[in-house]
């Protein structure tokens, strides 16, 4: 056989064991040796075959390292029907996370079994593609249209006892997968099982109308992406079509999406993301600290939810507040984020029981004294969170991570703070802290690297994707949105109302638009923060002549049900304001600037450009270890589209030729104080050289 793929029988059953780590993904090597396996069982003295995977999982899909290149022989669907073909039955173990075509091999066998802790998922289409073995013809072959259609366009695996439910699997063991797997396959030669080809079996029906709804609905809850419209077309064939014909269409738009460039952008985002964990200059194995307990300092919007990641994860957590009301309060919102997750079934009632058991509060420092780790999440105020480090000097034991959740500051300063600079970290979560899943780590220059491991390796715990940012103000992602915020705002001085604002970044891709962004974080936020800077350093005060008129006009945004647009009290439903208008109307005049009519398409770039500006002087600083970590903030922390492959990415798609031009024509119209491009995109543009070959160097 190969060195990932061997056979052999056992008490009549022909074993196939695939070894591939780190994911036993179904490369060349691991397709071959399948085929070789299952043709070399039909004419040996095996009764049934076997097919399990070693180590941590069984096969978790396509090797995604091996799209974009031409494809080799054999290809998946063709062997896929060579194992369905078999004349001996083929069983499937499963076990860990058998996802895409990893599923599909399993579907293609004749008999299931699955570990009780495993999953099984076809999540192609967060790469922008669809199951492209089968996958959408042999699921509604034994599972209704409807669970076929869930289970595809979420993207989401589910438990072998859901899988069993459905009808996808046909056992589900506690332990000892590979004996239960054997016992069964010998159980189904006594008694002559059938073999039982999924793609004989006659799919689910469904009517014409629950397609339709499907797309429309995708339409909304999937906008602009194109794999999930092929998805539903592909299993409106499986419902309509012959089998050969179903899997002829599914190919077709398989391939449709493998040429789309969403998919190459999301399966981009796919590594970047896997990237993005790697300290650069730090061994993998680097020495960890052992962090069992959590002390959180601020029960505020962050410090609740903060408390929550790691009481999920099963940490006991003390939330500390200045005094039993603020305490009070801070408890209260943990409490209902829970009721909110139950609700909306993202838990179930005794693990949020659970979990909200391991959370206890105090107002005194010294219920600090033994956790592992310290989070510091009060007031955006540099002074305060200076002395509450270097209380936390005297308090807390030695060894224990001192972090601080603060979105600007400088954590060199904060950690100078204390007499053990080398255990200060910045940890910065993004709200609502337990859902969103960005955390950017800030690297200070005195940190030690089992500190620095350590918080790399607790973000996984905690189910975050990490990225390590250096200092400066803001950070990766605050610091770019500061170009971000400016043009938008400047575009609605200028002549842009705030609903066409919004309404050009969200049709574009933007979850959110910019101007809507601001109501939801808080006018009030920025205003604060400014007002606490030297007027040199708030940079072009034009862009704040608005948000600061609302603020004083107490127009807050969401929180106080009015900013730049009104909201409804209880649904929260935001409707144009003509008072915001006159605002804008009357900061226009003051700052002597005409309005005129803004294009949509100048509006994009010069909201998205100033973020590729900034995010390309981050790189050339160091503050980001490569172009994919810029691109993982944005995506996980700031909605920008996935499909789009994050601010970097989608600038080398544009073209940095493209991009500069652009630049230069804004700093010709507007100023080189907001458009004097980063010095690394002038040089890449020179050397012809995209940014991504700029950091593979
Ligand atoms: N191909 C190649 N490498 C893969 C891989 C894959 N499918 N999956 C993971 N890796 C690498 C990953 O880059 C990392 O490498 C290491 O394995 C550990 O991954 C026809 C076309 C399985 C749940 O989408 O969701 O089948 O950084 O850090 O957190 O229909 O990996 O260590 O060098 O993520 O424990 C469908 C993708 C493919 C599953 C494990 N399958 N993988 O999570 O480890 S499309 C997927 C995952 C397809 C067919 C179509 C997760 C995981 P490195 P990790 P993890
Ligand atoms: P918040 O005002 O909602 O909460 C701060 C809490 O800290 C209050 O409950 C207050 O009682 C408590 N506090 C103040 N001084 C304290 C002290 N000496 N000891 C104990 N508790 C004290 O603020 P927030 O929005 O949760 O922000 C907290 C930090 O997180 C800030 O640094 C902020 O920049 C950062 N942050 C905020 C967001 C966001 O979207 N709100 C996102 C990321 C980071």
């Amino acid at each position: 056989m190969s060195d990932v793929v061997s056979y052999s029988i056992v008490d009549g059953i022909g074993i196939i064991t695939v070894d591939n780590p780190p994911v036993n993904a179904l490369s060349q090597a691991v397709r071959q040796g399948l085929l070789d396996a299952v043709r070399t069982a039909q004419s040996d003295a095996s009764k049934a075959v076997l097919i399990h995977c070693a180590g941590r999982t069984f096969i978790a899909g396509a090797d995604i390292t091996e799209f974009g290149r031409p494809q080799q022989e054999p290809f998946l669907p063709d062997l896929l029907d060579e194992i369905e073909a078999s004349a001996k039955p083929v069983i499937a173990a499963l076990h860990g996370t058998a996802l895409g075509g990893g599923f599909e091999t399993a579907l293609a066998s004749h008999y299931r079994i699955a570990l009780q802790s495993g999953k099984v998922g076809l999540p192609e289409v967060k790469l922008g593609l669809l199951p492209g073995a089968g996958g959408t013809q042999r699921v509604p072959r034994l599972a209704s249209i409807e669970a076929t259609l869930d289970l595809i366009l979420s993207g989401t695996p589910v438990s072998a006892n859901r899988a069993l439910e459905l009808g996808l699997v046909d056992k589900v063991v506690a332990d000892d997968l590979y004996d239960e797997a054997l016992a069964y396959a010998k159980q189904l030669v006594e008694e002559a099982a059938p073999l039982r080809r999924t793609s004989e079996l006659d799919a689910s029906a469904a009517d014409k109308d629950l397609f339709d709804s499907y797309r429309s609905n995708q339409a909304k809850r999937a906008r602009n992406l194109t794999a999930p419209q092929r998805i539903v077309d592909c299993v409106e064939a499986a419902a309509t079509l012959p089998f050969a014909e179903g899997q002829r269409r599914e190919r077709e738009l398989f391939l449709e999406c493998m040429q789309d460039p969403q998919s190459r952008a999301m399966q981009y985002m796919f590594f970047a993301e896997r990237e993005a964990g790697k300290i650069i200059g730090l061994a993998r194995d680097t020495q960890q600290r052992d962090v069992r307990t959590v002390g959180i300092i601020g029960g505020g919007t962050m410090g609740g939810g903060i408390a929550m990641c790691f009481a999920n994860a099963g940490f006991p957590v003390v939330l500390v507040e200045i005094n039993d009301e603020a305490l009070e309060r801070g408890l209260s919102i943990v409490e209902k984020n829970y009721a909110g997750s139950v609700k909306r079934g993202k838990l179930d009632e005794s693990k949020a029981a659970e979990c909200r058991a391991l959370i206890t509060g105090a107002t005194d420092y010294a219920a600090l004294a033994d956790v592992d780790l310290v989070i510091e999440a009060v007031f955006e105020d540099p002074g305060l969170k200076k002395d509450i480090f270097a209380r936390l000097d005297s308090i807390c034991k030695p060894g224990a991570i001192l972090a601080t959740n603060t979105s600007y500051q400088d954590v060199d300063a904060i950690a100078a703070a204390t007499s053990r600079p080398e255990d200060v970290v910045g940890m910065h979560f993004f709200s609502p802290a337990h859902i969103m899943k960005l955390l950017e780590v800030v690297r200070g220059d005195k940190i030690a690297d089992d500190t620095l491991a350590t918080v790399m390796a607790l973000s996984k715990r905690i189910r975050k994707v990490a990225v390590i940012s250096g200092v400066c103000y803001g950070f990766i992602g605050n610091r770019m949105l500061g170009g971000y915020f400016r043009e938008a705002q400047l575009c609605l001085v200028e002549g842009a109302l705030a609903e066409s604002v919004d309404a050009a970044m969200y049709d574009w891709g933007m979850a959110m638009g910019p101007i809507s962004v601001a109501d939801l974080a808080g006018l009030d936020v920025g205003y604060k923060a400014r007002q606490a800077l030297p007027a040199d350093e708030i940079g072009d005060a034009r862009a704040h002549r608005v948000p600061d008129a609302l603020v004083e006009m107490g127009r807050l945004g969401q929180k106080s049900g009015a900013g730049f647009y009104q909201y409804d009290p209880d649904t929260r439903k935001k409707t144009s304001d003509p008072l915001v208008t006159e605002v804008i109307e009357q900061a226009a005049q003051d700052l002597g600037i005409e309005r005129r009519a803004i294009e949509v398409d100048e509006i994009v770039d010069r909201v998205i450009y100033a973020l590729v500006n900034e995010g390309l002087r981050i790189l050339e600083e160091g503050i980001a270890q490569r172009p994919g970590d810029i691109d993982v903030v944005y995506v996980y922390g700031y909605g920008f589209p996935a499909w789009r492959g994050g601010p970097m990415y989608y600038a080398d798609a544009v073209g940095l030729d493209v991009v500069l031009a652009r630049i230069n024509e804004f700093r010709d119209r507007f100023g080189a104080e907001n458009w004097t491009p980063a010095p690394l995109l002038e040089q890449l543009v020179a050397e012809n050289m995209t940014i991504a070959e700029w950091a593979r160097k």
